[in-house]
């Protein structure tokens, strides 16, 4: 009997089997684990922690070792209220980090970026994903994310960090994500982006309430039928707090894990996740003791 997981049963499976990476292919048939590493000073759940070049490498060094695919590098936060970092700063950041990444361990590395210039000096410095918050709609971010060769993660956003969270505003959610998202991968692959590059990520939290994320979250299938890989994000989140009746960000680790267990579960591919060693157990779980998995298995 194996005991990986196998999404066969479920009508989202990703049209494409792996993930191009610059040329490093991630298998898409299990969800992958994509850990994050924030180089900010006000990063909503651990601002200033791995700031220091030598605290960013044990900590990504830790995540790696406890299973991580990948480590999503980012220079500045786009937590609700949060002010732009000035360009030469997120540069100052990230590109030395990234740099060090790149020579001292063997995963793939994604920034976290909306800046095109940061986009491209990622590239120059090896990353092997654009991660952008902002869903390319920088100008000249779409073209830099199709000039190189870097799997490009599309996420959806209402309104940008400063106010985005005022009043968030949906007709119907669902259907006004899915519409930007099935945009954002059709005008990649109008400039020639295949679509095993693509990663689509409905962006929870950015612009929208719990009754948003909570719509969301529940049409992940959907989401997944689009046919790219998904990615995830509720670590640590608002939404996760909201949930378990306003708790502090320092204790949400049960439940963030939970929720992302429940999206790998619904489809989704990537888990970008705070607390790897604790996801990447649950997953193991899954793998052994999920009755759906072992009948498919
Ligand atoms: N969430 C955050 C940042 N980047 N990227 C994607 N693709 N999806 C997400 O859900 C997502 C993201 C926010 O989390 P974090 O990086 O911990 O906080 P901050 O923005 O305050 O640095």
């Amino acid at each position: 009997m194996t005991f990986f997981p196998r999404f066969d049963y479920h009508p989202g499976m990703p049209v494409y089997p792996f993930l191009d990476c610059a040329g490093r292919r991630l298998p898409t048939d299990r969800p992958l684990v994509m850990g994050v590493l924030n180089v900010t000073p006000d990063s909503f759940s651990d601002g200033g922690l791995h700031a220091a070049a030598g605290a960013a490498l044990a900590h990504v060094r830790a995540m790696v070792d406890a299973g991580a695919d990948i480590i999503d590098v980012g220079g500045e936060s786009t937590r609700p209220g949060a002010e732009p970092v000035p360009l030469q700063e997120e540069l100052d950041r990230v590109i030395p980090v990234l740099e060090s990444l790149r020579v001292e361990l063997d995963v793939v590395l994604s920034i976290d970026t909306s800046k095109p210039a940061v986009m491209q000096a990622a590239l120059d410095a090896g990353a092997g994903m654009l991660n952008d918050v902002n869903g390319l709609r920088s100008p000249g971010a779409m073209e830099v994310a199709a000039s190189g060769a870097a799997a490009v993660c599309v996420m959806h956003m209402q309104g940008q960090p400063r106010s985005m969270q005022e009043r968030p505003q949906y007709a119907d959610v669902v259907a006004e994500v899915t519409d930007f998202l099935v945009g954002k991968a059709e005008a990649l692959r109008a400039r020639g982006v295949r679509g095993e590059r693509i990663v689509l990520d409905p962006g929870f939290g950015f612009g929208k309430t719990l009754e948003h994320n909570l719509a969301l979250f529940r049409s992940l299938p959907r989401l997944v039928a689009l046919g790219y890989p998904l990615l995830v994000g509720v670590s640590r989140k608002s939404m996760v707090g909201a949930l378990l009746g306003d708790r502090p960000v320092s204790d949400r680790l049960v439940g963030s894990v939970t929720a992302a267990l429940l999206a790998a579960r619904a489809g989704a591919r990537i888990l970008r996740v705070h607390d790897v060693r604790e996801t990447v157990d649950a997953l193991t779980i899954q793998r052994a003791l999920d009755i759906e998995t072992i009948r498919e298995g």
